[in-house]
This record gives structure tokens, C-alpha cells and sequence, in this order.
């Protein structure tokens, strides 16, 4: 049986870890049961106990390089890296405070399993594994395979990824499997695969400082990304800066233009100002020419949406949309750039590609401060998009296509009948499958969506449900663990190593510069483990660390959009501040900062973009007398991260929000409800009621109210619409009625 070593119990403590990392191959059974092997060594052999080594930060996708400052080997503090090529010396509260996290006092030390009492009580490793197997395994029996699906997520490395994909869809049998990255970015990678032939994001962070025009659609990038937000400010050619968002965010304010349009109104919008364009013939007839189809059938499309019909969509002016469209014709780099307020929508596929229009049919794209760039959100979402091999076969291929199945056979050394036909079910179909009875068991990783995902109590009863729910975070008390049948307790960022590709293609390295407290292990070593203890550890024998994962990623990129044959290994990632993708074999980039598209090629057959477009239609909950008020969520301070359970570990970013629940809601609806400033109002829509204290501002306009994502109660509220092509699910319009609280309804 294991012994249970804390951080720092023993002298000989630090020895054993070296020993086992030492050993330089997979973490096997025999090693686990080993007395003192826990922690996997305090710093990688390559790093020396007294150094200053960067790291990519864990929160969001800007990446920004953090230089962490080793003291005997543990990370003492961090400061950010002023020769990193993307942040250039700066770092929001997170990326200054990112270590505190790690030492929280509730961090998961051992695993957890629900007792005959239905408390979690700990056991050990082997006892977790078996207990893993078996019932997954006993699901499986009587259910059929499909019966058991995992959630996976956007913040843990790449070759974490990559090894939980392929051991759970090719090692033990799932067909199910999606990550949180549905709940964000999924809207992007189909609207970018249909107008481009591959999810291709086609930006650099330098195009903010050079264009002439930058336009925000539904995005607060001055708060979910202040990093981009500050690149953007180090733009000389004083850009106009329009911001497309119905409320006057923190960025709407620093704008030059603000178009606060009614919520969901965006396809109506886009399509009007391309209207504008075109009947001004301010477009590049010779681009649209040379590298897009369709465009003659948008034409026709947009002919009906006049700026009457687009303003009373909208509710903005028709002077507004004429300037709105002068503004992008007056730009010589007109830059697009979206967020969520685009993603999550019943729509949202089409209005990101009524924006890829936009660059399309003028020309504002593969030039410098160009591109119609979606903005992604999390540490690793572009990892999980190229490597996790949920959506897509690992590399950007297909489950369906029979040649896709083949190579990555081939390349991984495995049958290629162990490789699914079909495609797996989106993140709603797993959680409806519950409720159809067809899902009994699931798997949770570095996600929380008892907190995070639409309609909560739905989700909450539905968890309920299952036969057998295994969580693996590195808390036990997130809001989801709390209702797991086992818990598997996993070592954090900057606690183990892999690399994480953020918004602009470039992967960056993170690397082990704390140790993990008690028995929780990376989830590399996690998932290593349960491929030797469901049986099928030989198809994973290559797989031995991250950097050999890294090698074989390298292979079965090989020959596609997002090729990285030509980087070396950990150290040249290290060496050049990250490396974008493509970087093929032989590649001679002369820039560490690469744009795609410069030579109009894109990756279709035809090589050409596409118009893609559809009718707008109506919001799935629109307000009524009953329920007056659209509810908008969305990120509240650039200290907080999503579900908290990270940020509110930080005595330090603690203080910079607020720690209750708190809604915006316009003086003209507060006065016409008599509610007063900072007072508690009950907030409620067809699925729920909460409280919230009153936040009496400006920035949000009449008939709509605004409440931050990161309190625990707001997605009871939220009703569960989805994007009909992305599966993304709409978070950001629903209807709700407010009343002070000692009002009765
Ligand atoms: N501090 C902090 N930073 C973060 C995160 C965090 O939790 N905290 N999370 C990261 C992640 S994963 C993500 S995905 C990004 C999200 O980054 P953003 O998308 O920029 O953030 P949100 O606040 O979710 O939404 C952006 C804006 O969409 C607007 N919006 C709502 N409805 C509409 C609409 O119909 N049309 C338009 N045009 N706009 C609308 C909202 O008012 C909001 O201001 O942030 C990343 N960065
Ligand atoms: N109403 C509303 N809801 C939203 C949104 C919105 O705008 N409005 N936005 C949506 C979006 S864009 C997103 S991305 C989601 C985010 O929703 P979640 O993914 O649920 O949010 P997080 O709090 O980031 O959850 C990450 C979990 O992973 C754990 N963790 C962190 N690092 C590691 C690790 O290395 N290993 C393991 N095993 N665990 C780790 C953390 O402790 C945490 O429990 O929320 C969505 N929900
Ligand atoms: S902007 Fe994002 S990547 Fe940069 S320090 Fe802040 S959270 Fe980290
Ligand atoms: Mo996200």
C-alpha cells in the first residue's frame, strides 16, 4: 500500500521524486504503489533550484510569458516577461497573482471516494484506479460503450489533451467525448472551417497595433483580455476603435464609437452594413474576384436588409449605420475582431461569418492590422481545437473520412479499428443523453459546470442521475466535485509541464515550477495510470511525458494547416518566446509574429473563402410583460476567472471585486421599480429566482439587465438555446422580471 507524503513531511521526500523523475518513462502501476513516489520531483532536470524561468500563464488566451523566480527549487513570485512577445512586460491582476492559487488550503490532496454514508471519504491511488475501472467498466457491460462520455476543458495542456482523447476514445472505448471549449468556442471553429476550409484563426497580436480601424464585436477586451486590450493602446496611427455591444462596457467607454444595438440584433446589423457597402461600391471587387465564392448570392441576400429595416432591428439610427459603414470604407486596415457576445448565440455561427464577410468583401484580410479574428478565451481553448480529440480527429482531422482514420492509425502505432467512425455527441446531446437514459457515466475534467453551464438546475438534477460521476480538479469543493462519486485530485498549472497554443496560433511552454501538495498528480500522469489500469496502457507506450506526446502532435500535424513539424522540441518553444503555427518542416519565418493568408490562399479545395449567410431569426426567449427585462451575462472585473475557484483563492484579487452577487440595471428601470442603489433585488426567470444587490449604472440600457457569469446562481436563471450548427449554448439573452426584494411577485 502507498505511503501518503505531504509537501515537505520528510527530508528524503525531495530525493524520491527526483528518483522517479529520474526514471524518465511512464508512471506505472508498480511505480504508483511504491512507498514515496508521489509529487513527480519538485523542478524538472533541466531547470536549476535558484533560477528565473518563463512560463505561459494558465488563465487566458493572450499567453502572456510570466517569469517565475525559483527559490530551492519552489516558486517564490512571478513578474511578467518584457522580452515575451506578447506581453512585452505586462500582466493582469491574474498573471500577477497566479501562483496563489496553488496554495489554496482546499486543494485536493488525495483522492475521494462517496462512502456507503454518502460522505467523499479519501482512499488511495489504487483504490481510486480500480474503483475508476470497475464501474465505468460495469456501465459499459450493461449499457453498451456509449453509456460512458467525458467533459474535458480548454486549461489543461495540449498533450494532456491529446493523451485523455485518444486513451478514452481509442483505449477504452468512448464515443462521447467534448470539452467546456463547446461553451465558448465552438461558434468560431464552424463558421471559420465552412468560410476557410480550416479553423484557422488568422491573426497576429501585432495586427492590433497596426491597423487604422479596429472593430470590437461583442467583446470586452479591456476586461476579458487586458493584455490585447493594452496592445491595442500602443496602436500610433490613433485607430478608431468601434465597439458593437449593448452594453457600455469598461471598452465601449475607451471607444471611439459605440453601437449599442438591442441584443442578438448583430446578423441584422452586419448584414445591413453590408448592404451599405456594396450599393456604395466601397468593396474589392478584385479580392472578391481572385479568392471568394458566393459572393454574387450574398449580394442578393443582404439587398433586403435597408437601413428602415435594420434600424428597427437594431434600434440604432440609420446615421449610425452609415457611419458605421464610412468608418470601415475610410479604414486602410480595418481589423474584425469578435468574442462571446457573438458566440453565444442561437445564431452565432452566422454572425461570425457576417463578420468574415465584412473583411472578406473589403479586402481587410491577410494584410498587416487586418483579419476577421475571433478572439479565443481560455489558456489552452486552441489546443483543445487542434488536439483533443473530441470535435475533431487529433490534428484537425475527421472521424468520417476513412483516409483521416488511416493516417492517424498509422502515425499512432494503433488498429485503426479502435478509432471511431461517428462523431461524438456535442456537450448539450451528453447532457440530454442522461436524461434519455442513454449516458450513465461521466467523467469531468478541469471543468465545473455545475456552476458554469446554462439552465444550472436542470444540469444539477440530471448529475443526479448518473450512475457514476468522477470529477478531477485540483479542488475538491468546486461546486461540481461536491456532487462526484469519486474525486481524482490533480496537480495545477505551473505544476507540471506541456505547452498551450493562445488566440494568436502561438504555442508557449509551461513548465513544472511548483510542487503539487500530497498525492495529486498531473493529469498526465493521471490518465497514464488509468490506460495501465483499464488494460490498454500498451497502445500508449510512446506516450511516456509531455514532450514525447509533443513529438508525436508534431507527426500528426504534419502535412495539415496547422503543421508544427518544423519545431524542434521544449527548448526551441523556450528559446523563441513560443513559436505560431504553421511551422512546417524547413520552414525559414523570418518573424516571430505571422499572420495567415498573405498570399490569399485559403484552405478549401478551391482555395478561395465563402460567403456564408442565413436569415436572421427570432430570439428563442423574447421578453414580454411577464418577463420585461433581457438578461446579459458575461465576465465582471479582470480579476475574476469564471467559476472562481481559482481567483477567489487570492486574498489579493479578492479585494478588486465584489464579493456578492450584483446586477446592472439602468436608473431609468431602477427608479420606474423604485429600486435603490446597492439594495438586494430578486432576479427571476421562467427556471429559477435569485437574489443579487443592485448596481444602479448607465451601462447597461433600459429593458436590459447585466449579471457577472462568476456568482454561483446566475446560470439558474439562463435558458438553454443553442447555436442549431456549433451546439455553442446562448448565455446571453434570456428573459427575467426584477423586483425589490421585499416587493411581492
Ligand atoms: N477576467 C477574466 N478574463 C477572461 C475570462 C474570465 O472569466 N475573467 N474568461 C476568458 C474566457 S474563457 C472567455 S470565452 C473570454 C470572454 O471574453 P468576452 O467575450 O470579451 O467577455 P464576455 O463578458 O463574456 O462577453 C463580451 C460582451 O458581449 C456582450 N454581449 C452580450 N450580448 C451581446 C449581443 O447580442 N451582441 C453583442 N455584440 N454583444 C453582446 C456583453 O455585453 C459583453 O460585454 O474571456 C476570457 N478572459
Ligand atoms: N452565464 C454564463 N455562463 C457561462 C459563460 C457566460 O458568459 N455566461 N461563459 C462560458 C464560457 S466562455 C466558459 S469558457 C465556461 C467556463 O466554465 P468552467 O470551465 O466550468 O470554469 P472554470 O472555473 O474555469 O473551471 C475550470 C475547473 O478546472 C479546475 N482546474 C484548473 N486547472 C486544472 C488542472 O490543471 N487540472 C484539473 N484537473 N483541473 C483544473 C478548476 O479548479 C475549475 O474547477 O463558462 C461558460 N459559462
Ligand atoms: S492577460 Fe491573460 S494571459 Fe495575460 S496575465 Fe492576464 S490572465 Fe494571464
Ligand atoms: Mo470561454
Amino acid at each position: 500500500m502507498s505511503t501518503i507524503r505531504t509537501k515537505g513531511t520528510s527530508p528524503e521526500n525531495k530525493g524520491s521524486d527526483n528518483l522517479l523523475l529520474q526514471r524518465n518513462g511512464p508512471l506505472t502501476r508498480d511505480l504508483l504503489l511504491a512507498p514515496g513516489e508521489f509529487g513527480l520531483g519538485r523542478v524538472p532536470a533541466r531547470l536549476k533550484p535558484d533560477q528565473t524561468t518563463t512560463v505561459v500563464c494558465g488563465f487566458c488566451s493572450t499567453g502572456c510569458g510570466l517569469n517565475v523566480h525559483l527559490k530551492n527549487g519552489e516558486a517564490i513570485n512571478l513578474s511578467p516577461n518584457t522580452d515575451y512577445p506578447v506581453n512585452l512586460g505586462m500582466a493582469c491582476p491574474k498573471g500577477w497573482e497566479a501562483l496563489a492559487p496553488l496554495r489554496a488550503s482546499d486543494r485536493a490532496t488525495t483522492p475521494l471516494l462517496r462512502s456507503s454514508r454518502g460522505k467523499l471519504e479519501p482512499v488511495d491511488w489504487d483504490v481510486a484506479l480500480r474503483t475508476f475501472c470497475d464501474r465505468f467498466k460495469a456501465i459499459q457491460a450493461a449499457h453498451g460503450k456509449e453509456s460512458v462520455a467525458f467533459i474535458s476543458t480548454g486549461q489543461i495542456v495540449s498533450e494532456e489533451m491529446a493523451l485523455l482523447g485518444a486513451l478514452a476514445k481509442f483505449g477504452m472505448g468512448l464515443l462521447h467525448g467534448d470539452g467546456n471549449t463547446r461553451q465558448c468556442m465552438a461558434t468560431s471553429v464552424v463558421a471559420y472551417k465552412e468560410s476557410f476550409g480550416f479553423d484557422a484563426p488568422p491573426y497576429t497580436y501585432r495586427d492590433f497595433e497596426e491597423s487604422d480601424v479596429v472593430v470590437l464585436v461583442g467583446s470586452n477586451l479591456c476586461i476579458a483580455h487586458p493584455i490585447m486590450w493594452e496592445r491595442l493602446l500602443k496602436n500610433k496611427n490613433r485607430p478608431e476603435i468601434i465597439v458593437v455591444d449593448p452594453r457600455k462596457t469598461e471598452t465601449a467607454t475607451a471607444a471611439t464609437a459605440h453601437y449599442a444595438l438591442k441584443p442578438k440584433s448583430d446578423l441584422t446589423l452586419l448584414y445591413g452594413v453590408a448592404h451599405l457597402l456594396i450599393q456604395r461600391g466601397w468593396i474589392d471587387e478584385e479580392f472578391i474576384r481572385a479568392h471568394t465564392v458566393d459572393f454574387e448570392e450574398f449580394k442578393a441576400h443582404v439587398e433586403g436588409f435597408t437601413p428602415a429595416r435594420v434600424s428597427e432591428a437594431t434600434g440604432l439610427s440609420e446615421a449610425q449605420l452609415s457611419t458605421f459603414a464610412e468608418k470601415i470604407h475610410n479604414g486602410k486596415r480595418v481589423s474584425f475582431w469578435w468574442t462571446m457576445g457573438v458566440n453565444q448565440s442561437h445564431e452565432g455561427v452566422r454572425v461570425a461569418q457576417a463578420i468574415i464577410n465584412l473583411a472578406l468583401m473589403t479586402g481587410n484580410i491577410g494584410r498587416p492590422g487586418t483579419g476577421a479574428n475571433s478572439i479565443t478565451g481560455q489558456c489552452n481553448a486552441m489546443g483543445s481545437r487542434m488536439f483533443s480529440n473530441t470535435t475533431n480527429l487529433l490534428g484537425g482531422h475527421d472521424f468520417t473520412k476513412e483516409e483521416h482514420r488511416r493516417k492517424i492509425a498509422g502515425i499512432l502505432g494503433i488498429p485503426e479499428e479502435n478509432i471511431p467512425t461517428r462523431n461524438s455527441l456535442a456537450y448539450d446531446q451528453i447532457i440530454e443523453g442522461i436524461l434519455k437514459g442513454k449516458i450513465k457515466g461521466l467523467w469531468i475534467i478541469a471543468t465545473n459546470p455545475a456552476h458554469s453551464w446554462i439552465n444550472q438546475e436542470d444540469l444539477h438534477e440530471l448529475l443526479g442521475r448518473l450512475d457514476f460521476l468522477v470529477v478531477q480538479d485540483m479542488y475538491a469543493t468546486t461546486e461540481t466535485a461536491e456532487r462526484a462519486h469519486l474525486v481524482l485530485p490533480a496537480a495545477s498549472w505551473a505544476e507540471k509541464e506541456g505547452t498551450f497554443i493562445n488566440s494568436e496560433r502561438r504555442i508557449g511552454l509551461v513548465k513544472k515550477v511548483a510542487r503539487a501538495p500530497g498525492q495529486a498528480l498531473a493529469d498526465f500522469s493521471i490518465f497514464q495510470l488509468i490506460a495501465q489500469y483499464w488494460g490498454c496502457g500498451d497502445l500508449f507506450k510512446e506516450w511516456k511525458s509531455p514532450e514525447a506526446v509533443f513529438q508525436i502532435l508534431k507527426r500528426v500535424s504534419k502535412g495539415q494547416p496547422c503543421d508544427i513539424t518544423g519545431i524542434e522540441d521544449y527548448a526551441m518553444l523556450d528559446e523563441r518566446g513560443g513559436v505560431q503555427w504553421p511551422y512546417p518542416e524547413g520552414a525559414t519565418y523570418e518573424s516571430n509574429e505571422r499572420r495567415l493568408f498573405e498570399d490569399g490562399q485559403f484552405y478549401r479545395p478551391d482555395q478561395k473563402a465563402k460567403f456564408a449567410f442565413q436569415p436572421p431569426r427570432p430570439l428563442p426567449e423574447p421578453t414580454d410583460e411577464q418577463y420585461p427585462f433581457t438578461l446579459l451575462t458575461g465576465r465582471g472585473s479582470s480579476s475574476q476567472w469564471h467559476t472562481q475557484t481559482r481567483t477567489k483563492k487570492s486574498p489579493v484579487l479578492q479585494r478588486l471585486y465584489p464579493k456578492e452577487i450584483y446586477m446592472e440595471i439602468s436608473p431609468v428601470d431602477a427608479k420606474k421599480l423604485g429600486i435603490t442603489a446597492n439594495e438586494w433585488v430578486v432576479v427571476a426567470s421562467r427556471r429559477a429566482e435569485i437574489k443579487a444587490r443592485a448596481f444602479v449604472t448607465n451601462s447597461v440600457q433600459p429593458g436590459e439587465v447585466f449579471i457577472p457569469m462568476h456568482y454561483e446562481v446566475t446560470n439558474k436563471l439562463t435558458f438553454p438555446s443553442f447555436d442549431q450548427y456549433s451546439r455553442q449554448p446562448s448565455y446571453k439573452a434570456c428573459a427575467v422580471k426584477v423586483r425589490r426584494e421585499d416587493d411581492r411577485g
